[in-house]
């Protein structure tokens, strides 16, 4: 199928929810062996909350599109993203980040179990997270060399040179003086670098070619840049009720991409970006027209 206008996004991200959903189950009763009781509990309500699961879902998907057979380890493996983004989201909500109230439409961990725990579930995740990717690609049956790749590229994602890089430089941008520029840096880091990572490793794992990782790199990092504006976009333009979370960052005075640029500026960039995402794909020869609706639907999203 090459035509997007005949390709049901819809239909297509409710059936890979499902295939992400029982892959969480997986991943917990793992988890649930090693937590401490206090802790499972809480851990548990946070990954089974819901939320779109586009991390797993475009992992496995390139991991698909890539060559490889479908089937739940790919998905074991976007479970890895998504247990990394899970504490992301708990630590981000507490009172020393965002101080939010409401995630994916209940009440935030810390404001359920307190601060404490939801501090140490969240770190508990971190770990967890390497070694459901450790587990997913024995399940895989990737050699040494690639296994490493694909565990170097979580790490350095998740870590100082991408989401925490990123977050520690949001949380400066007082003292930064964050412009647009700076600004596009923090929002790659924090947010495009996991979106991207979820890409490489479907690619890496399916052995895909340095140009076709290439391709999926530049994706990435155009539709994480467009991901982020948009969550700008609706932080300013959408209640917390329609987000089912705070919509912190206008509230906290916080430098976004509407702050500087105007609501309709920044959606015509995300526009771009979009384009630039599919134009990539054609170059670097990925016929998806689940990618490219989904770059689509990364701009147009309302949630
Ligand atoms: C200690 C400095 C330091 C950092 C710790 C808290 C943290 C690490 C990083 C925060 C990263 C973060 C929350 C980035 C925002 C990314 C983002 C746009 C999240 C929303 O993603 P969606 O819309 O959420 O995919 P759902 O709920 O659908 O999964």
């Amino acid at each position: 199928m090459t035509d997007n206008a005949y390709f049901d996004l819809e239909d297509f991200l409710f059936k890979e929810r499902a295939e992400v959903e029982k892959a969480l189950g997986r991943s917990l009763k793992y988890l649930d062996r090693y937590l401490p009781v206090g802790l499972a509990k809480p851990v548990r309500d946070a990954v089974m909350a819901g939320g779109k699961r586009l991390r797993p879902i475009l992992c496995a998907l390139v991991y698909r599109k890539c060559g490889g057979q479908i089937g739940p380890a790919a998905y074991d493996l976007g479970v890895s993203i998504e247990l990394i983004h899970t504490y992301s989201l708990m630590h981000d909500d507490l009172p020393c980040m965002d101080d939010a109230q409401l995630r994916r439409g209940s009440p935030t961990t810390h404001k359920i179990y307190g601060e404490e725990i939801a501090v140490r579930a969240g770190l508990a995740l971190i770990p967890a997270a390497s070694l459901q990717a450790i587990r997913a690609i024995r399940e895989l049956g990737c050699d040494e060399k690639i296994s490493q790749s694909i565990l170097i590229e979580l790490n350095c994602a998740a870590g100082a040179g991408g989401m925490v890089g990123g977050q520690y430089l949001d949380l400066m941008a007082e003292d930064l003086m964050l412009d647009s520029d700076k600004l596009k840096n923090v929002h790659r880091m924090k947010t495009g670098a996991l979106l991207t990572t979820s890409l490489v490793m479907g690619g890496l794992a399916a052995y895909a070619s340095e140009d076709k990782i290439t391709g999926l790199k530049k994706y990435g990092r155009a539709v994480g840049l467009a991901f982020q504006i948009t969550d700008d976009i609706l932080d300013e333009t959408s209640s917390s009720k329609d987000l089912g979370k705070n919509p912190s960052d206008g509230l906290l005075d916080k430098v976004t991409y509407v702050s500087i640029h105007g609501v309709e500026e920044s959606m015509r960039m995300a526009r771009d970006l979009s384009d630039e995402a599919v134009g990539v794909l054609r170059e670097a020869g990925i016929e998806s027209p689940e990618l490219n609706a989904i770059a689509r639907y990364i701009v147009e999203r309302k949630l």
